[in-house]
């Protein structure tokens, strides 16, 4: 069992950090009070390393990796549930689940273009019975129509078509999602499409893919947005991706109602997502983020509370974007306790939102605007002193969730008594 701080410990702490916090002009209760608003989206493959259930024997593909082979992997979507319950129990706030449509139910093998609303009926449930909106994803990879490396993009117009065909029931699925727990859904869509070493032509396949995407967004659904995920390279489409940084962009700017998802593993390893925030809500109506820790690429490690994460939520933050952004997770672990690398992801993004909520947004700006660039240092290297954990600490306790690592001990527990049990 790990040590645990009392009740009283972190009332009391909470006391002194709310003063501290006065005295530069910031209202910790005014920020929890916001920060209890927003729900992250947790993705439901962390949960059994982007397997999902529509083939037992599928395997990973479309350039993403999972590395480790860590016990007690969700196999049915029954199992995954029950984990995720564990999970949101252990954070603060009501959070949202991120779906991909190889997560579906059935009792026979349904093809791609042919999933429908029926087959998540038992995400809808569960949903309804614990207050998580869902959002969806086309699956455009692990699969024989996509082995040679393109979809929506590929040059066989047979191919292109059972893809789309995917994509458009996908938004079914999403508008049904939307429309059953009264809150949009966002579909993102993501594919593999690219080569591996230097084309011959980088137009035509951008030319198809733009073709494609008009054709899945044609009709207008009341309870699904839709948004599109670009990335720099992949395992095996190192050379060119067709859908790009500016091929999204460009494509989410010129076209009505379609959100640009950002990733912060999709860009070269030294750029980050955080600049890009302030440049594009100028241009679109709203943003998903996938958070993720790319370590040398784009790797998928387990979100920490690192300057990254921060200067992410901070821009969310200061801009005042939370009601135009949606705040997704993008990391897939097996080397070491699924759930554990959900809660421990998922909590240091609440942590940096929190923490991002806690800035003298005000006296800052002043600073800069002023000129005096040394007093704007300066701040920024005290706020980093200040007890924005005493303030965590107490939100978890509002919250009935554990403070500190008493998580820990839920998900020991669990992992003898339920993960132990399935291999
Ligand atoms: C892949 C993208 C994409 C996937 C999920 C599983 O590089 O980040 O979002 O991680 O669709
Ligand atoms: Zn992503």
């Amino acid at each position: 069992m790990t040590v645990q701080p009392t009740e009283k410990q972190i009332v009391k702490a909470y006391e002194l950090a709310r003063e501290r916090y006065a005295a530069l002009g910031v209202d910790t209760d005014a920020a929890l009070a916001q920060l209890s608003q927003i729900a992250i989206s947790l993705h439901c493959w962390q949960g059994d390393d982007v397997g999902g259930f529509e083939d037992p024997d599928a395997e990973l593909s479309g350039g993403i990796a999972v590395t480790g082979s860590y016990p007690g992997k969700a196999r049915t979507a029954q199992e995954l549930r029950q984990d995720l319950d564990v999970v949101y129990s252990l954070l603060p706030g009501d959070h949202r689940l991120n779906l991909h449509a190889i997560y579906l139910e059935a009792d026979r093998k349904i093809a791609r273009n042919e999933i429908r609303p029926e087959h998540f009926q038992g995400w809808v449930d569960w949903a309804k019975a614990n207050n998580h909106g869902i959002d969806f994803n086309p699956t455009l990879f692990s699969h024989p129509l996509a082995d040679d490396g393109f979809t929506l993009a590929h040059p066989d117009p047979g191919v292109r078509q059972f893809w789309i065909e995917h994509c458009i029931a996908s938004r079914e699925i999403g508008d049904f999602f939307g429309r059953e727990l009264g809150t949009p859904c966002v579909t993102n869509v993501w594919i593999p499409d690219g080569y591996k070493d230097a084309p011959a032509d980088r137009l035509a396949p951008r030319q198809r893919l733009m073709a494609s995407l008009d054709q899945i967004f044609a009709k207008k659904l009341a309870h699904n947005l839709d948004a599109v995920e670009a990335k720099l390279f992949g395992i095996g489409s190192e050379s060119y991706v067709v859908g790009s940084h500016e091929f999204y962009l460009g494509y989410a700017v010129s076209r009505e109602d379609v959100l640009l998802c950002l990733d912060s593993g999709h860009f070269h390893p030294t750029e980050s997502i955080a600049d890009k925030i302030s440049s594009v809500m100028l241009y679109v109506d709203e943003l998903l983020l996938h958070i993720s820790r790319g370590v040398r690429w784009d790797s998928d490690h387990v979100v920490t509370l690192n300057d990254d994460a921060l200067a992410i939520l901070q821009e969310v933050v200061r801009g005042g974007f939370l009601d135009r952004v949606h705040i997704g997770l993008d990391f897939f672990d097996a080397s070491i306790n699924r759930m554990a690398a959900w809660t421990i992801g998922a909590r240091n993004v609440l942590k940096a939102l929190l923490i991002a909520l806690l800035e003298p947004a005000d006296k800052l700006r002043e600073l800069e605007l002023s000129g005096d660039y040394t007093a704007r240092l300066a701040y920024q290297e005290a706020l980093k002193m200040m007890p924005f954990g005493a303030v965590w600490g107490y939100h978890c306790v509002q919250a009935g969730v554990p403070a500190g690592l008493g998580w820990l001990d839920v998900i020991k527990d669990y992992e003898a008594n339920v993960l132990a049990r399935r291999d």
